[in-house]
């Protein structure tokens, strides 16, 4: 029963292995991931029951693990070092001739280009194959422990992936931790509307979230990691930093497309200014261009000076900055009645971009800056579309400069602003806020929430103002009579606008419960907590202690929820959706039971199925589909060209059934191809 059990999770391990290196290594999912959040949860549920059997690869270990009190300090083997840094032209081309000078050449170099990403520089050490420790750069010779927490990144292989060349004893990859400019814009977004002070750029947010003591937190982020150098390895190396980067792509890596070979200096200029050209389109911060000489044994002739290398340089991109005035500062009331100051500026156009507003965050940042209304100011757009004020100029002020403070009274209902103890967001807690509603609406029907195609801001403007709507349930009363009375609303366009609010009465529950917009429930928070709860009465109903009990639900979403919930008008809001013809069961499918208990192998090509497709209709009928055959499979699917699978199967007895047995089975039969 046991080796049953610890098969099963083996299995397990493998599939979750597999689907992560094709979700975040090769961008190339073939699941979904609510089937990928299944199996998690399906081999976290196995390893609670067996915590003796969980191994420092598993998958489990991605998800966070208990908060340390403090990081622990480690050397480094060799020291990381850092790189010289250019930024012109000329710079460069003396660069590559001290290089050939060095190298003693008067031929062309061959350097290898690569993207310089804005992150933070972190070591991984592999033991036999192992991911055992993870650190940060530190002061190059001396950084943090943050094993756990550079676990939590899925595109760094727990184990080294390789049938090819033998594992090494010990290799250290060094490489770049970054947070994609979407991950980076949706966390500030939440942080903003908690009233926590947002990342300035997405460096400092990949790093703050990696000096995390709690790796849960860590985790919740979704950071990325590009391999581009090696500390100790106990293998032979490759000959070239080109083959360098192959390799890693074996051992499991994500690996920059954009790194490429340019031989000669001409080369490398186009590189960085194709790369310029391209920094906008690459969903990550690039801050210029990293040049290395690709021979690995001239790298070592030329050697390092003090800390950083001969062979090595960063061709930085110019800052990309404008000046521009403060017209004026007006204060926006959020989703959960946070004020945010916003400055709305001369419209100035800075990285192909035409910029007219610019948020300040919180008064803290307004009085840091000490910007005021008429100002003249430095705009910088650094990792993200949205560019930020970075400085005043404080020559060009001429006395007419009004200073800005938050108005206490909300500018859009006149209800009394409040702080609450330690935030520095200043909220409008009037809950019938016109400008609140407005936000709440947007976010209700956004993409990820119930998805009401045409609920746009101007739409929602004129619904709340005209008083149509007065909370997210009206929506789902709303006549063609009121519709058609609005602006720019001719009879079909409102006939759109009900079909396409009558659609989303349909809406999973993970979507409406995220739509509900509850703090800290974020998508994937509301998908865990549909999977185990199944409806929203018994979400609605659960304490603190029931949620914390849910794997990945911490004490800020229970408190969340149950806070939420357990207001008034929130339940008064369920009971009002209900009545508008909303649905609130889960739309899981019920698994069937003609399999139940059953493990089966696939091996071959199938002629109506793909594997995947095969394997998923075998789960919904209520069997396992597993990947290897052992004593315990019950049947192998054999396909054309089987593997050695049918072989095993044949050794140990398995019966085998052709593609056709298996569909008549479940009563399936198709014919043709
Ligand atoms: O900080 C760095 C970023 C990128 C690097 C680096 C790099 O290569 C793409 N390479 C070296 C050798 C060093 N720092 C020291």
């Amino acid at each position: 029963m046991n080796e049953n059990l610890k098969q099963q999770l083996e299995q397990l391990r493998q599939v979750l292995e597999h689907h992560n290196y094709r979700y975040y290594v090769l961008d190339d999912p073939e699941i979904t991931d609510a089937e990928y959040d299944r199996l998690l949860r399906e081999l976290i549920a196995i390893e609670n029951q067996h915590p003796e059997w969980i191994t420092p690869d598993s998958p489990s270990q991605r998800v966070g693990a208990p908060p340390l009190q403090v990081f622990a300090s480690m050397q480094h083997t060799l020291p990381m070092l850092s790189l010289d840094n250019s930024l012109d032209e000329a710079e460069m081309r003396e660069f590559n001739q001290r290089t050939r000078r060095l190298l003693d050449t008067t031929e062309e170099i061959e350097y290898l280009c690569e993207v310089k990403l804005d992150g933070l520089a972190v070591e991984l050490i592999y033991e036999k194959g192992l991911l055992t420790i993870g650190a940060t750069r530190g002061d190059g010779i001396y950084g943090e422990e943050i094993t756990r927490n550079l676990k939590t990144i899925a595109s760094i292989p727990l184990r080294l992936r390789t049938t090819a060349a033998a594992i090494p004893e010990r290799l250290e990859v060094r490489g770049e931790a970054i947070m994609p400019l979407r991950e980076f814009r949706r966390l500030n977004q939440s942080r903003l509307e908690e009233g926590e002070p947002p990342f300035a750029n997405p460096r400092n947010a990949a790093a703050g979230s990696l000096r995390q003591l709690d790796s849960t937190i860590t985790a919740g982020r979704r950071l990325d990691f590009y391999p581009y150098g090696i500390g100790v390895c106990s293998a032979p190396l490759p000959q070239t930093h080109n083959q360098l980067l192959q390799w890693f792509a074996i051992l499991g890596f994500k690996t920059n497309p954009l790194a490429k070979i340019c031989t000669g200096i001409e080369a490398v200029i186009a590189y960085h200014r194709d790369m310029m050209e391209q920094r906008d389109t690459l969903g990550y911060e690039i801050d210029g261009i990293v040049v290395k000489v690709n021979d690995l044994a001239k790298q070592e002739r030329m050697g390092i000076r003090s800390r950083s290398p001969r062979w090595a340089i960063a061709y930085k991109f110019p800052a990309r900055e404008e000046i521009t005035r403060v017209e004026n500062i007006i204060a926006q009331v959020g989703r959960t009645g946070v004020l945010t100051p916003v400055a709305v500026l001369d419209p100035v156009r800075i990285g192909g971009v035409t910029v007219s507003r610019s948020t300040l965050h919180n008064q803290d940042e307004v009085d840091r800056l000490d910007v005021r209304i008429g100002d003249w100011v430095v705009i910088q757009r650094a990792g993200d579309v949205i560019p930020k004020i970075v400085r005043v100029i404080r020559e060009r002020r001429d006395g007419s400069e009004i200073p800005y403070i938050l108005p206490d009274r909300c500018p859009a209902c006149g209800s009394h602003t409040i702080q609450s103890p330690g935030e520095v967001a200043w909220r409008c807690v009037n809950l019938s806020c016109p400008a609140q509603l407005k936000e709440r609406i947007l976010h209700f029907a956004s993409k990820g929430g119930m998805d009401i195609e045409g609920m746009g801001e101007k739409l929602i403007d004129q619904l709340v103002e005209k008083g149509v709507v007065q909370s997210i349930a009206d929506l789902f009363f709303l006549e063609k009579n009121q519709l058609i009375e609005l602006e720019r609303m001719a009879d079909k366009s409102a006939e759109k606008l009900l079909a396409a609010i009558a659609a989303s009465r349909q809406r999973p529950l993970d979507r409406l419960l995220f739509a509900l917009g509850i703090r800290f429930v974020g998508e994937h928070i509301s998908r865990v907590l549909v999977d185990a709860m199944g409806n929203l009465d018994s979400i609605m109903q659960s304490s603190v202690e029931e949620l914390l009990a849910i794997h990945e639900i911490g004490p800020q979403v229970a408190d969340s929820v149950v806070t939420f919930f357990a207001q008034a008008e929130n339940r008064q809001l369920i009971v009002r959706l209900k009545a508008g013809g909303v649905q609130f069961q889960s739309m899981e499918k019920k698994r069937g039971d003609k399999l139940a208990g059953k493990t089966f192998v696939v091996t071959g090509t199938l002629a109506h199925y793909s594997r995947q497709e095969i394997e998923q209709r075998i789960e919904e009928l209520g069997g396992r589909a597993a990947a290897s055959v052992s004593r315990k499979t019950d049947y192998v699917i054999v396909g054309e060209n089987p593997g050695s699978k049918a072989e095993k199967a044949r050794e140990l007895g398995v019966p085998i059934l052709s593609e056709e047995d298996l569909l008549n089975m479940i009563g399936e039969q198709r014919s043709g191809n």
